[in-house]
């Protein structure tokens, strides 16, 4: 009887907390809705250039996860076109994360060099550093 009843509290607790962070998910995305910042303006052929660059790359991110909500930021105000895979609703991306990335954590940038060799980038911090690296060198 005993366990049963401490079975449900935490399957009581599991959806709380499940709950909890779906509420902090929709305030962190609405948060970010609210306060983002306006893209940097550039001429027509050096925004170009910088599309063509951001090709090669493909962020592996989740929709609350406030690394990759600092990450998308900062492509939005550079104005940095860079597809995003979803990595925990997308099983296939998932997978390919885990497989070829190595783990299941997120932001990750996928780089895909001109000769087709590709390099994975874990942590927000190393990614925008990576990023601004390439925009300097535009
Ligand atoms: N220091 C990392 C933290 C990233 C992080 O903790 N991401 C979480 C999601 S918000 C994650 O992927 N957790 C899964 C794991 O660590 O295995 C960064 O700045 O990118």
């Amino acid at each position: 009887m005993l366990s049963i009843i401490v079975a449900l509290t935490r399957e009581k607790e599991r959806y709380f907390m499940k709950f909890i962070r779906w509420i902090l998910g929709k305030i962190i995305i609405s948060l970010d809705l609210v306060t983002r910042s306006t893209p940097v303006k550039r001429d027509i052929a050096t925004q170009e250039e910088i599309n063509a660059i951001s090709k090669q790359f493909s962020l592996y991110q989740f929709n609350a996860c406030p690394f990759c909500v600092k990450v998308r930021r900062y492509l939005h105000h550079k104005a940095l076109y860079i597809e995003l895979r979803d990595a925990k609703n997308n099983l296939e991306h998932k997978q390919t994360l885990i497989e070829e990335g190595g783990r299941h954590k997120v932001p990750c940038l996928r780089i895909e060099q001109k000769n087709s060799q590709v390099t994975w980038l874990y942590e927000s911090n190393d990614i925008i550093a990576y990023l601004d690296e390439q925009l300097r060198s535009v």
